[in-house]
């Protein structure tokens, strides 16, 4: 902790209007509904909600029995005591975090408590939440330890936000950020621009929703998907679980992720567990083996769901340590903005037209692309929708295309299905219907 002397955390949460707390609706969450939290229909002037840091395992495929030990950020009630905190969720992590979506202008409160570690009671790190890439105008709210303050174990901290820039961001904790980082504590947030919720004719289409204040519909979109790109390297896992010391410029990774799922796990429904899916090989529902408890820690899906025509949004963000490239082979890829800039400022229009996307650590690209007709002639599948037509959005490295040598295809890579039957209109992103 680096709380100076004459300022308590007492006084900064004062400062911070915490004594707001739990009046205002709750916050909109794309994932972990299956900790008990439903998405309000209705965004309030100001949001609150909480989260919650501690450890837990994840399964990842081609280690079977061995799930990897993971750090990690779960939703939780904003008003709920520490100790009923601790004795809930304390050794139930999940990765990919929950996926922060806010409006522009938006006031957001963030209540954040550290619940400690189960398989590591001897490491007592403290935890933040840092927003990467936005201007922040206290340091106290930006989650840099060094230069403002963290969370202890037991303890609440209430971060405050008003997002004035539209885009696509990442979040993670900033304590010991290499290690906390790798270990899970990482997830996306973004910022729908003001103009979402007037209508813009744009390419012949119809749009209600956008991803930046564009004043003409050029970056309008009909569904949305955020997607996190990350890696996991065992040895990192099982020193950390093994109180061992890690050397970092050893990074050899064995997993690559997108939303914390290696494929096929990308494709199963949000907070889904596999067992029920039909698939007890993709666990993503774990065994917590220090428990004796089962965890959803793979929370968060990667599927992309679209009615042909539609055009989507992929929102994309790095929070790896290695460069990724993307390809969506037969459908081209409009990218629109870069690192939460719009690639367009008056006649000057930058976006470009690509079949391989790059992306490197720390970066995020807004992407657009519309969804085919439905061909039956495609190679095609069905699902509890019905019959689809199937695009891979994947990366182009195949050494990424693996889960660790286990046969078959794997890693960051996922599905784009263009359905037959019509899907009910999107309620939030990266909804998942089946
Ligand atoms: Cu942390």
């Amino acid at each position: 902790m680096h709380n100076s002397s004459n300022f308590s955390r007492r006084d900064f949460l004062k400062a911070m209007g915490a004594g707001a707390l739990g009046a205002a609706a709750a916050g909109w969450f794309a994932s972990g509904l299956g900790h008990g939290l439903s998405l309000p229909s209705v965004q309030a002037a100001t949001t609150t909600f909480g989260l919650a840091a501690t450890d837990g395992y994840a399964d990842v495929p081609g280690r079977p029995g061995n799930p990897l030990y993971i750090f990690g950020f779960i939703p939780v009630s904003p008003t709920a005591s520490v100790a009923s905190l601790i004795a809930t969720y304390k050794g139930h992590a999940q990765t990919s975090a929950p996926t922060l979506d806010f409006k522009q202008d938006e006031d957001i409160n963030i209540t954040l408590t550290n619940l400690g570690l189960v398989q590591r009671p001897d490491l007592t790190d403290s935890h933040t939440i840092h927003w990467h890439g936005f201007d922040i105008p206290s340091p106290l709210n930006d989650g840099v330890p060094e230069v403002s303050v963290a969370v202890p174990i037991g303890k609440q901290l209430t971060y405050f936000y008003r997002p004035h820039r539209e885009g696509t961001y990442m979040w993670h904790c900033h304590f010991e950020d290499v290690e906390h980082v790798q270990m899970g504590m990482q997830g996306m947030v973004f910022v729908r621009p003001l103009q979402d919720g007037t209508t813009r004719v744009f390419d012949g289409k119809t749009f209600t929703r956008f991803a930046y204040n564009d004043g003409d519909g050029f970056t309008g979109y009909h569904r949305q998907f955020a997607i996190l790109l990350d890696e996991f390297w065992s040895t990192f896992h099982d020193h950390d679980r093994d109180i061992q010391e890690t050397i970092m410029t050893d990074y050899d990774p064995e997993w690559f992720l997108m939303n914390g799922r290696c494929y096929p796990q990308t494709t199963l429904p949000n907070d889904a567990d596999a067992v029920a899916a039909g698939r007890p090989d993709l666990r993503i529902g774990t065994i917590n083996t220090t428990l004796g408890t089962t965890d959803f820690s793979l929370p968060n899906s990667s599927l992309i769901q679209l009615n042909p025509g539609e055009r989507a949004l992929l929102r994309l963000s790095n929070l790896g340590y290695q460069q990724d490239s993307l390809q969506l082979p037969g459908i081209p890829m409009h990218v629109i903005g870069q690192d939460a800039s719009l690639l367009r400022n008056g006649s000057s229009d930058t976006s470009y037209w690509t079949n391989t996307l790059y992306i490197g650590p720390g970066e995020s690209r807004d992407v657009l692309f519309d969804a085919p007709a439905f061909d039956a002639n495609r190679p095609s599948g069905t699902d509890g929708r019905g019959a689809y037509n199937v695009y891979f959005l994947k990366n182009r490295d195949w050494r990424k295309l693996s889960n660790n040598g286990a046969s078959g295809p794997g890693g960051m890579m996922t599905e784009v299905r263009v359905y037959q039957a019509p899907l009910p209109a999107q309620v939030a992103v990266n909804q998942t219907f089946i």
